[in-house]
C-alpha cells in the first residue's frame, strides 16, 4: 500500500479537494470552498494546509463565524444540497460562535462541514487560552455544544482517526434523508501531527444523489388513499426543490387536477402563475391555499417537515376525515401526524404515484373551487402590494416595489422578522430557487451572510436580500465580505425602528408594547441609526430613499451597480397583511392582571379547541 506522509490538517484539505459532484453532466468540486477565521486553534494546522491547496480549494476570510457558516449553509441550499462548503474556526469563542449556525443547518436539513479547532489532545499545556474547563469531566470542551445540533459529531485526538471520520462525514453530508451539519472537532496538536496516510484515501470520488425509490406496498396504499379522495391537496416543501422535482410536480398536479400550497422552503417549486399553484400555505398562507387546506380530505405532503407554520399549529386541516400521505425521503417526517408514509425521493415518488393513479382525476367541483379561490386571492392580494405615496409604506408595499423592478431569475433572500410572512404571501417567484427563505430556524442575522452564499452558488442570478433593521443590526459584517469577494448583493433594509413583528405579536397576545420597538425600550437617547452611512463604511454603495417611487428608481440603479448596494427605507411597524393567514399557537398567560391578556386568553382557548392532537 503506497502512503503519503501528511499532517492531519493536510490530509483533510487534500481529501476535500478529491470530493466531486456531478451537476447536469458536469463534474464540479463538491466543496465550493472553505470559510475560515483563524486563531491559535487552527492557524498553524488548518491554515498551513489550506494555503497548500488554495489553487484547488479556495479559502474565504469572513468576519463572523456564525455569518460564514450561514453563507456556507445558504450555498448548500441554493445548490439543492448538491454542493457544499466547509468552515474552520479557532477554539473557544470562534467555535461556539458557529453553534447557532449549526442549529440553522440542523433544522433546515442542510449539509455543512464544520471544523472547529479543539484543545490539545495531549493536554500538556492545559488550560490553554479559551479552554472551557469542566470540573467533573476531562473529555468535555466547548465543542460539546455542537453535539445536539450536529447530525454527526466526532473529535480528532489522533491523526489516523480522520480516515473513518471523514468517510462517515461524507456519508451523512451526501445522504438525502440524513444530511445536515457534520462537526469534526480538530484538536490543535493533532492538526499538526503527521501520519502515513494511504494514497487510496485521496482518490477522486464523484457523489451523485441517491434517489430513494418507494416501497411497493407503501406506494399501493398511498395511491388507493388518493384515489378515494374527493378533496385532495398537495403541500410542497423544500424536498421538492432538493430533489429537482418541480417539473414532475407540475405534471402530476396538472394530470390529476390537483392544487398545490407551498411551504416557506418549498416556495418556487412551481412558478407563481402555474395554474396548480395556490401560493403559500399555513400561518402565512394565501386565502386560496388555506381555503383548500381547511377542507382537504387527503393532504399529499411532499418533502415537508410539517412545522407549525405549515400546519397552522396543527389546526389548519379541519376536515374530520382528513388523512395525510407523507411523501418524504426521511421516515421521521413521512410518519408525522399519523401520516401514511411513502418513503421516497420526491421526483421518483411523484412519478411512480402518478403511474399508479393512472387516469384518476380530482372531482371537477373541487377543481373549480381551487380556480375560484385563486382568482379571488390574487385580486385581494394586489391591493396590499400596489404602489403608494404613503410616508411610511408597509412591508408588503416595499415587496411590491421590489417585485415590479425584479426579473424572473432574481433570488429574494430573507429569514426573520415580519418580512418572511409578507414575502410568503405576496412574493411571486417565477423560477425554481428564486425564493430563498431560512424559516426552519428563522435566525435573525442570516439574511446578508445567506445572500452571500446564494450569490456564490450562482453568480449569474441577481440576489436581493430583504432585511429588517433588527436583523441587520444583529449581523451585517458579511456585507464587507461580499464587497471584498466581488459577490454583489442588493440589500433592501426596511427600517421600522425595532422588532416590529414581535411588537405586533405582543399586542395580539394582550401585552403592552414593551421592549420591542426602540421607542418602547429603556433608553436615555433614542438612536437615529444611519444605516446608509453604516453600510457605506463597510464598503458597500448605499442610499436612503423616501418613497416607494424613489425605491423603484434606486433598485433599477442597484441592478447596474458593480458592488453590493444597500437601499434603506423607513417603514410602518404596525401594518401587516390582514387577509389570508391562519391562527398560530403562541401560548397566552392563563392568569394576568391585564384585561387585554384575559380577553386574548379566552380567544386563545377557543382557538386551541380546533387544534388536533395525535391524528
Ligand atoms: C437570533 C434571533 N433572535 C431572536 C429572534 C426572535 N425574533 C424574531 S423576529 C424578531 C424581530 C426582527 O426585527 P426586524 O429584523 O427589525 O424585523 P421586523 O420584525 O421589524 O419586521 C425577533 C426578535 C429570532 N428569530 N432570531
Ligand atoms: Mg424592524
Amino acid at each position: 500500500m503506497s502512503t503519503i506522509r501528511l499532517t492531519m490538517a493536510q490530509a483533510i484539505a487534500r481529501f476535500l479537494t478529491a470530493q466531486k459532484t456531478e451537476i447536469d453532466g458536469q463534474i464540479l468540486p463538491l466543496f465550493g470552498g472553505v470559510w475560515a477565521i483563524f486563531g491559535h486553534g487552527n492557524v498553524a494546522g488548518m491554515g498551513e494546509a489550506l494555503h497548500g491547496v488554495r489553487d484547488r480549494l479556495p479559502t474565504f476570510r469572513a468576519h463572523n463565524e456564525q455569518g460564514m457558516a450561514h453563507a456556507a449553509i445558504a450555498f448548500a441550499k441554493a445548490s439543492r444540497r448538491r454542493r457544499m462548503m466547509a468552515c474552520t474556526t479557532s477554539i473557544g469563542p470562534g467555535a461556539t460562535n458557529m453553534v447557532t449556525a449549526a442549529a440553522v443547518a440542523h433544522v433546515n436539513r442542510l449539509p455543512v462541514l464544520l471544523l472547529p479547532g479543539d484543545v490539545f489532545a495531549n493536554r500538556k499545556p492545559d488550560p490553554v487560552l479559551q479552554q472551557v474547563e469542566s470540573f467533573s469531566d476531562g473529555t468535555i470542551s466547548a465543542n460539546d455544544c455542537f453535539k445536539p445540533v450536529s447530525r454527526y459529531f466526532d473529535r480528532m485526538t489522533r491523526p489516523e482517526q480522520i480516515i473513518p471520520a471523514l468517510q462517515r462525514a461524507m456519508a451523512v453530508l451526501t445522504d438525502p434523508a440524513d444530511c445536515g451539519p457534520v462537526t469534526l472537532a480538530l484538536c490543535q496538536d493533532t492538526q499538526a501531527e503527521a501520519y502515513d496516510y494511504p494514497e487510496s484515501f485521496f482518490a477522486e470520488k464523484v457523489w451523485t444523489p441517491r434517489r430513494i425509490r418507494p416501497d411497493e406496498s407503501e406506494l399501493a396504499e398511498a395511491a388507493n388513499l388518493i384515489r378515494s379522495a374527493k378533496k385532495p391537496f398537495i403541500v410542497a416543501g423544500g424536498g421538492v426543490l432538493y430533489s429537482g422535482a418541480e417539473k414532475v410536480l407540475a405534471e402530476f398536479a396538472q394530470k390529476h387536477g390537483l392544487f398545490v400550497g407551498e411551504t416557506q422552503a418549498g416556495k418556487s417549486s412551481l412558478p407563481h402563475d402555474h395554474q396548480a399553484n395556490l401560493g403559500s400555505v399555513g400561518v402565512t398562507g394565501t386565502g386560496a391555499a388555506n381555503a383548500l387546506a381547511e377542507e382537504a380530505d387527503v393532504v399529499i405532503a411532499v418533502g415537508t417537515r410539517l412545522q407549525d407554520f405549515t400546519t397552522g399549529s396543527w389546526a389548519l386541516f379541519k376536515n374530520p376525515n382528513r388523512r395525510i400521505v407523507g411523501l418524504n425521503v426521511q421516515a421521521f417526517d413521512a410518519t408525522k401526524h399519523n401520516a401514511l408514509p411513502l418513503v421516497s425521493d420526491a421526483r421518483v415518488g411523484l412519478d411512480e404515484l402518478s403511474r399508479a393513479l393512472g387516469s384518476w382525476k380530482a372531482p371537477e367541483a373541487w377543481v373549480a373551487k381551487g380556480r375560484e379561490e385563486k382568482s379571488r386571492w390574487f385580486e385581494t392580494a394586489a391591493r396590499f402590494t400596489d404602489p403608494t405615496n404613503a410616508e411610511l409604506p408597509s412591508d408588503a408595499q416595499v415587496i411590491g416595489a421590489v417585485q415590479r423592478t425584479s426579473s424572473p431569475t432574481d433570488v429574494v433572500v430573507c429569514a426573520a422578522g415580519g418580512l418572511p410572512g409578507e414575502l410568503h404571501k405576496h412574493w411571486k417567484a417565477s423560477s425554481a430557487l428564486g425564493y430563498h427563505m431560512e424559516y426552519g430556524y428563522s435566525c435573525m442575522g442570516y439574511e446578508i451572510a445567506g445572500g452571500l452564499g446564494v450569490k456564490m452558488a450562482d453568480p449569474s442570478r441577481e440576489v436581493i436580500v430583504m432585511v429588517g433593521d433588527g436583523s441587520y443590526l444583529m449581523m451585517n459584517s458579511e456585507l464587507a465580505s461580499s464587497v471584498m469577494l466581488g459577490q454583489k448583493l442588493i440589500v433592501v433594509l426596511l427600517d421600522n425602528r425595532g422588532f416590529g413583528c414581535i411588537n405586533r405579536l405582543q399586542r395580539a397576545t394582550g401585552g403592552e408594547s414593551f421592549n420591542n420597538l426602540l421607542q418602547h425600550t429603556n433608553h436615555v437617547t433614542l438612536p437615529d441609526i444611519d444605516f446608509a452611512a453604516h453600510a457605506a463604511s463597510l464598503g458597500a454603495q448605499s442610499m436612503k430613499v423616501k418613497s416607494i417611487a424613489e425605491l423603484e428608481d434606486a433598485l433599477k440603479q442597484a441592478r447596474n451597480a458593480d458592488r453590493s448596494t444597500v437601499i434603506v427605507i423607513d417603514t410602518d411597524p404596525l401594518i401587516s397583511t390582514d387577509e389570508g393567514g391562519h391562527w398560530w399557537d403562541v401560548a397566552v398567560p392563563e392568569v394576568s392582571s391585564r384585561e387585554q391578556v384575559k380577553t386574548a386568553r379566552k380567544d386563545y382557548e377557543t382557538a386551541l379547541a380546533a387544534q388536533r392532537v395525535g391524528d
